[in-house]
């Protein structure tokens, strides 16, 4: 399909989306949510694709929803549309999803950087939730995952506050795995994708489901849940071709089943 605010590619084994909305920053209007999911759901389906890269700009990831459409709703608007519901489905997807982020991730750009498995930045980004500016407050997750990221402290004085954290900041308080030079940022990204698409498939699933289990249960069940997809990795042909080949000293072959 051709799209409009979104570049799409597939690189080997990787699904390369750069939002691409230079006019408003990539400000997440619903055309391009749409589009992202359609994006989304391509990859999901592609058999050959085993991890996926989601980009903006040098200037911005994502400089929030866009305020133009938000503008003119009242509540009954906002409510009965469902406003920005469909951004779940990038927390929804099955395959890993890193996001590269340099230049602004503000608002919805960085909840959604947030819907991600991890988040590698550029030394430009710059994450906020400034809604409180706007006579809102954050409405696709920001005050759950950035807290869940950052604390309470921090989460609570960027909601309130609106302030902005750089990149250093944001990784030593755990909001991005690492930080790399903005040059560097695309291709550090593509090469963390290709080391994962190059696992087994279901085994790095089933890794994501796990880890994303802390979240959403006690550390007793989470425990017992890892520990029961443990034992279900044995079940696939791939658990066993890489004990075998780490025993035989070769590489392995691994083939999604
Ligand atoms: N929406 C629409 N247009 C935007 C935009 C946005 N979020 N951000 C920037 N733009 C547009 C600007 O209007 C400008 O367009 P023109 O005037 O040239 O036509 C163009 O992008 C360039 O922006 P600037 O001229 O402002 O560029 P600067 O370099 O001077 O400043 C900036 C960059 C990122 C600091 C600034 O643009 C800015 O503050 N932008 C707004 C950031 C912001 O407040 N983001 C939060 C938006 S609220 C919900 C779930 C989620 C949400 C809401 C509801 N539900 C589930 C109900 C999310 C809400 C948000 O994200």
């Amino acid at each position: 399909m051709g799209y409009e605010n979104i570049r799409v590619e597939k690189r080997g084994k990787v699904g390369l989306i750069t939002l691409d909305r230079p006019k408003a920053l990539n400000a997440l209007c619903a055309a391009l949510v749409a589009e992202l999911s359609t994006a989304l759901d391509a990859f999901e389906e592609d058999e050959k694709i085993g991890c996926v890269v989601l980009t903006g700009s040098a200037k911005a990831f994502a400089a929030g929803a866009d305020i133009k459409e938000m503008q003119p709703l009242d509540f009954t608007q906002a409510y009965l549309t469902d406003l920005i519901t469909p951004w779940d489905r990038v927390a929804r997807n099955r395959k890993p999803i890193i996001a590269a982020v340099a230049g602004y991730a503000l608002g919805g750009g960085c909840e959604l950087a947030m819907m991600c498995d991890f988040i590698i930045a550029a030394d430009t980004a710059k994450f906020g939730q400034p809604e409180i500016t706007l006579g809102t407050m954050p409405g696709a997750g920001g005050t759950q995952r950035l807290t869940r990221f950052v604390g309470k402290s921090k989460a609570m004085e960027m909601c309130l506050t609106g302030r902005m954290m750089d990149a250093e900041e944001a990784e030593r308080c755990g909001l991005v795995s690492r930080v790399v030079a903005a040059d560097d940022l695309i291709d550090e990204a593509l090469k963390a994708a290709e080391k994962i698409a190059d696992f087994s498939l279901p085994v790095v699933m089933l890794t994501k489901e796990s880890v994303n289990r802390a979240y959403e249960t006690t550390l007793a069940e989470g425990i017992r849940f890892e520990r029961r997809v443990f034992h279900a990795t044995f079940a696939t042909h791939d658990q066993n071709e890489g004990m075998t080949a780490f025993l035989e000293k070769r590489s392995p072959q691994f083939e999604n089943k």
